[in-house]
């Protein structure tokens, strides 16, 4: 469904040939409208500066990937602290200052100084046969040294001695990786099968799977089916619904169907509606569908770890897209009245998982496309445990749904907030072409002096 088809949408090429440079006009116009620029830290008493006067830079080993952070470095001495987060050994070089660690076995780290980088391009690479090539090389870039650009310090952890200069290529560099490649992916839609008494059978397994939130950003993702968010479970009023768990966590669990109307044996609150589900058990959950849904399906039991670490997911009872387009009623200026696109947006800001959209952090977030009087109906699931103003720049959403219930009232929101457990059910129907930014608006939330994070994606109107 929606986030998957969506990404199939939007093929590489695409972005290839034009969406990158309309993405750095969204960056700009981003970076404005969030005013966030005039907080950014710069400051000469620097805390990523050693007593030793060095700078200090993060590189990750990965297969087969080097990361940095900050992304660009100071002219100067630097000290490198190189971790090998990857499954096999590596090492980290700078050919050309004959300066390199030693060979790095997994989870191990070390510290390379480097003495007077000057401004410019220094090449780097791992020097285990065949990891240069497979992408373990590139060039980093050297850049001057902060000197009297300095601002006083917003006391933001984030803060570190960097030149305006140094912060708009910390910020490019992220915005051009925008949509970064990783591993898997939430949402995609779950099949079922039909019992011989006439049940639709979804079956779900809790289990705890290494997930990439950001490029390289391994975490214990708390999953179902290996997915964060989980899969989307699609059904109508009048099925027989059958709900199969098998629980492979390290603890016990239970699911708990939000905003669906099942008999109360069925609500997943242990202990009083059932036993907990234990480690390598299985419980069913099955019921028969008698109203519309924009359900959550989430754990119930340590909740407040299992939810936000990714035991959550959507399930959707009736056909929205044709229901949130009857409530708009022609308001959106839809061309055809039809909704080309559904997407579930499950919100997250805690846990393993941290600030992100459908389990991604930006520049990993996934990015949606549309024409000009297309239609795109939007589920907001809040499944994190602060509330967010949700904001696309472009255009106004029509709000036609709260909680699974279509509004009697459908209104306009540019920028609509999303409490923890709340859905609401948006229809946009671009008017105007561009990469339009589309982000909570709570600033930290979105950006940081390195650049946009977290909860930021675009939608692209052709
Ligand atoms: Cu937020």
């Amino acid at each position: 469904m929606s986030t998957d088809s969506t990404n199939n949408n939007v093929s590489e090429s695409i972005f290839a040939k034009s969406i990158l440079g309309m993405m750095m006009i969204a960056v700009a116009v981003s970076a404005l409208v969030l005013g966030v620029v005039a907080v950014l830290a710069i400051n000469s008493d620097s805390t990523a500066e050693s007593s030793s006067g060095a700078s200090s830079v993060e590189v990750t080993l990965t297969e087969f990937k080097v990361t940095f952070n900050p992304s660009v470095v100071p002219a100067g001495d630097v000290t490198f602290t190189v971790t090998n987060n990857g499954t096999v050994d590596h090492n980290f070089a700078i050919p050309s200052l004959n300066a390199r660690t030693a060979m790095l076995k997994a989870g191990e780290s070390t510290t390379l100084e480097v003495k007077g980088l000057v401004v410019g391009e220094v090449e780097y690479l791992c020097e285990v046969a065949g990891h240069s090539a497979a992408g373990m090389t590139g060039k980093l870039s050297v850049v001057e040294s902060g000197g009297d650009m300095s601002m006083a310090s917003s006391g933001n952890p984030m803060a570190s001695s960097v030149s305006w200069q140094q912060m708009d290529k910390m910020m490019e560099d992220v915005a051009m990786k925008y949509p970064a490649k990783t591993s898997g992916i939430g949402n995609a839609e779950l099949p079922y099968t039909m019992s011989d008494d006439g049940f639709k059978v979804f079956s779900l397994t809790a289990k705890v799977v290494p997930w990439e939130v950001e490029p390289g950003k391994f975490v214990d993702g708390w999953s179902y089916n290996g997915m964060i968010p989980g899969p989307v479970m699609h059904a109508n009023v009048g099925d027989k619904i059958r709900i199969v768990l098998k629980n492979e966590l390290p603890e016990s669990t239970s699911l708990h169907l939000h905003g669906v109307r099942v008999p109360n044996a069925m609500d997943g609150v242990d202990p009083y509606t059932q036993k907990p589900i234990e480690p390598g058990a299985t419980f069913s959950y099955e019921w028969t569908a008698t109203e519309p849904s924009v359900g959550m399906y989430h754990s119930h039991h340590n909740a407040q770890v299992q939810v936000p670490n990714g035991l959550a997911g959507a399930i959707l009872i009736g056909d929205w897209k044709a229901m949130a387009m009857s409530a708009a009623g022609g308001r959106t200026k839809d061309a055809n009245n039809v909704a080309e696109q559904e997407v579930v947006m499950v919100l997250n800001d805690s846990g393993t998982i941290g600030l992100s959209l459908n389990g991604k952090s930006f520049p990993a977030t996934s990015p949606y496309s549309l024409a000009i009087g297309e239609s795109m109906v939007v589920h907001y699931y809040n499944e994190g445990n602060m509330t967010h103003p949700m904001h696309l720049h472009q255009p106004s959403g029509l709000v036609v749904a709260k909680d699974g219930k279509v509004l009697e009232s459908p209104f306009w929101a540019d920028t609509l907030n999303v409490a923890p457990g709340e859905r609401w059910t948006v229809v946009y129907t671009p008017k105007d072409a561009g990469v339009w930014a589309w982000h909570c608006h709570i600033l930290t939330h979105a950006e940081t002096p390195e650049g946009m994070r977290y909860m930021v994606t675009a939608l692209i109107v052709k």
